[in-house]
């Protein structure tokens, strides 16, 4: 009778397997295992930890990786300093500022030398280990499929072989905080894991086998700090034993088995020790596993489905696409821009969800930000240390947070950058002599704040001021008072009482930035365009905080020294918007950062409606630099040229990124793989479909040709506003803003130009119009039936 009715429920898995085949589920899938990690294998994860599926047949293997395991920091053998000097540097600073003011021409390498230091024990992110599965079985494979279902935050494995139907699927719970995964197949199957980790550290495996499921613990501290780890594998068949093999566990039976993985160590962001005392790795993956063993399978599926779902699916978008069935994922890309327009934009579809999707599972409240490969890495010195890259690459991976609805998920970067201020503070005080607090170019998990000696690129004070404007786009999307209050304006203002010390007088009276380094570009001047830009972003944003929080006196010194401040926004002898305060910009220079254009996005000073010199001189930047560069760069200009309201190449850029800068499991190469052009891109789509920097919520702001009908719900615009979108072929057909606290908005449309239905009576004339919310409320606009297609397409 239980064969019976396993074979029923196993035909069942089967059947309902296909059934996420139905055109509008967003799914990644292959017909063979992976065998390459980057291009390849499927990335699960819950903020926290991570892990890469390759879907072997003999052998399967989850690569694992939790946010914390680093090495370097606290606890090294010949200590750590943060990256900071003993002695103060700031009179040195300045003196080098003044001789920039002064017009001097200094080397990088000659400065780089005097200022940067090497960088001792920064550490790198580590590869956590590897769960590997030997499966016996013979007979030849048919029918084998390897999916990620972006819906459900869930992969699968399935394939025949001989008689044998197997079927696996996997997943990391947020709610559960374990790795997941069952295993069901049509006759006995027999496997054996275990639990492979890196030499780097010490490792002590445990077994413990029992009736009722099985433990393999592997507990051990890195070398190179100390950092305590442990794994545990807690294997759960329902039938059956499980017995200890070795250092391995091994099971036989024909039922369906599940694995619960955890993953520790005690890791506390916490400066200056980043140890926590209460946690012992070892006892909490016991808690953990035992936590999550209290529920049946179906029931952890559940809960993390629910989850997941509460976060994913708030978004909807349909580009008119259609996702051929029979194509696998890596065909689709490899064939994109061959004629197939319904798979085209399909592929675009999945691309967005995909961003989505990495973003939930890369940055979940409680553990460090997605660093430049999210959370995965399966090296012991991956690519720039998979650190914090903080002159782009983390502020461009939380792009997508607030307009993708997604904002629940950039709270680890505020927790990081919080716990940053602390570090940030003496950085302040030994290069510039300076209160408030900043960073340089790069940090780490443990408070790295000093100038690496990287010649061409260590220098970077702005790192403070642009990580203290994601806290302001978190306010203005979603107008919490309360994190303006207490989380915003404590950071910002110490952002901003740092450049207001360490800014210096210019030549022509200005206030300017010196020594200043156009990111990864240079020279060294005073002034560079990006330097200027964001600070003046800054003091704009921090005096209006000021105001709204009754701190006059700081508002006013703001406003006093944005009075003086270089706007770093000056059009130059070829009409390009200038890279530096003096005209220096070569017209074939095609560097892949597009820096001084940080005042277009993600800063707002450059805007269509109100600087029409300063958009031309955009453009004119911006053709100049060209599409083609790494992976993030593409992204970066998605948005840009999204902003100059030109969707036709914005979309030009997508099509660039997803051909030429993307791997076949959909991550970004830079190459290598890097993570911020996914999430870069994925803020640059939903840039061309909505806008709101400047006070108006503009409405399919830069519409691609390509994608002429469609429609797109859930997505944010600033004063918190969720939008829903249509539109047809012949421009917008409808919209649906739903206000959270209420308040006044604007919109602009060119459907607003013609006859239109509304639900309550607007105020403005012509494409922009205005009405009062009530909190709560939804409200629906439509074209009018008599309005021709001629009439509104522009
Ligand atoms: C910045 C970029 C590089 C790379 C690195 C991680 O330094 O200029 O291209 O993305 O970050």
């Amino acid at each position: 009778m239980r064969q019976i009715s396993w074979l029923t429920s196993c035909a069942c898995l089967f059947a309902c397997a296909t059934l996420v085949n139905a055109a509008d589920a967003s799914l990644l899938w292959y017909d063979k295992p992976a065998t390459d990690w980057e291009k390849e294998a499927l990335p699960i994860g819950n903020g926290r930890m991570g892990a890469m599926v390759f879907g072997g047949v003999e052998t399967e293997h989850l690569q694992i990786s939790e946010k914390s395991l680093w090495t370097g920091g606290p606890g090294s053998e010949d200590g750590y300093d943060f990256g900071l000097p003993a002695d103060s540097q700031a009179e040195f600073v300045k003196s080098i500022g003044s001789n920039l003011l002064n017009g001097a021409q200094l080397q990088p390498e000659g400065l780089a030398a005097k200022l940067g230091r090497k960088m001792h024990n920064y550490g790198d992110y580590q590869s956590f280990g590897d769960l590997i599965i030997d499966v016996e079985g013979e007979g030849d494979v048919t029918g084998y499929r390897r999916e990620l279902d972006l819906n459900k935050a869930t992969a699968r494995v399935k394939f025949s072989r001989g008689f044998v139907g197997y079927y696996r699927d996997y997943f990391v719970s947020y709610p559960d905080q374990v790795l997941v995964s069952r295993w069901v197949s049509t006759s006995p199957q027999k496997l054996r894991a275990r639990i492979a980790v890196p030499d780097n550290r010490s490792a002590e495996t445990r077994v413990d086998a029992g009736s009722r499921g099985a433990r393999l613990t592997v507990s051990g501290a890195l070398k190179s700090n100390g950092l305590r780890y442990s794994i545990q594998l807690l294997l759960i068949p329902a039938c059956g034993t499980v017995v200890a093999d070795g250092d391995a566990l091994r099971f036989e039976g024909d039922c369906p088995i599940t694995f619960i993985l955890a993953a520790r160590t005690n890791y506390a962001m916490r400066y200056p020790d980043y140890r926590s005392g209460s946690t012992d790795p070892a006892r909490q993956v016991t808690a953990d596993s035992n936590a999550a063993a209290r529920f049946q399978y179906p029931v952890l599926a559940r809960r993390h489905a629910d989850d997941y779902q509460a976060l994913f699916d708030r978004v909807k978008l349909d580009l008119g696409g259609k996702m051929p069935r029979t194509t696998s994922t890596d065909k689709v890309r490899n064939n994109y821009g061959n004629g197939d327009a319904a798979a085209d934009r399909a592929l675009e579809r999945l691309y967005f969800d995909y961003g989505r999707y990495l973003l939930i599972s890369a940055s979940r409240d409680g553990s460090l930000p997605a660093n430049l490969q999210g959370v995965w890495n399966d090296k012991a010195t991956p690519p720039w240390n998979a650190d914090y890259h903080v002159n782009i690459n983390l502020q461009m991976n939380y792009w997508p947070a607030e307009s993708a609805n997604l904002a629940e998920t950039a709270l680890p970067l505020f927790d990081f950058t919080d716990h940053l201020v602390t570090p940030g503070k003496l950085a302040a005080q030994r290069y510039f002599g300076a209160p408030g607090w900043t960073l340089f170019l790069n940090t780490n998990a443990w408070g790295y704040v000093g100038p690496i000696d990287w010649p061409t690129a260590f220098w970077q004070p702005e790192a403070s001021a642009w990580l203290a404007l994601h806290y302001y786009e978190h306010y203005l999307f979603g107008r919490s008072e309360a994190f303006l209050k207490d989380r915003a304006w404590p950071v910002m203002r110490g952002a901003a009482e740092f450049w207001l010390a360490a800014l210096m007088t210019s030549r022509d009276g200005k206030l300017v930035v010196s020594p200043s380094y156009s990111p990864e570009h240079g020279p060294f001047t005073a002034g560079a365009a990006m330097s200027q830009q964001i600070v003046a972003e800054l003091f704009t944003d921090t005096a209006n905080v000021a105001r709204s929080l009754g701190d006059r006196a700081f508002e006013q010194r703001l406003r006093e020294a944005l009075r003086k401040l270089d706007t770093g926004l000056r059009v130059g002898k070829w009409g390009q918007l200038q890279e530096w305060k003096e005209d220096l910009d070569d017209p074939k220079d095609d560097h892949r950062h597009v820096s001084h254009l940080f005042a277009l996005y993600p800063g707002r000073a450059i805007d269509p409606g109100k600087t029409p010199e300063l958009v031309a001189a955009a453009r004119k930047t911006l053709e100049a630099r060209g599409d083609a560069s790494t992976g993030w760069s593409r992204a970066w200009k998605i948005n840009s040229w999204a902003r100059l309201r030109d969707g036709d190449r914005a979309h030009k850029l997508l099509v660039g990124l997803l051909r030429d800068s993307t791997l076949p499991n959909l991550w970004d190469t830079h190459p290598p793989f890097q993570i911020d052009g996914n999430f870069g891109a994925t803020a640059g789509m939903v840039e061309m479909l909505l806008q709101s920097q400047n006070g108006v919520i503009d409405l399919l702001p830069a519409l691609p040709r390509e994608w002429a009908r469609g429609h797109v719900s859930g997505i944010r615009a600033r004063g918190d506003v969720t939008v829903d979108l249509a539109w047809d072929g012949c421009g917008l057909s409808e919209v649906s803003l739903q206000s959270g606290r209420g308040g006044a908005v604007s919109v602009r449309s060119s459907m607003f130009e013609k006859a239109f239905e509304a639900p309550v009576p607007l105020g403005g004339e012509g494409a922009v119009r205005s009405f009062t919310t009530k909190r709560g409320e939804r409200y629906t606009f439509s074209r009018g039936a008599q309005v021709a297609c001629e009439d509104v397409v522009h």
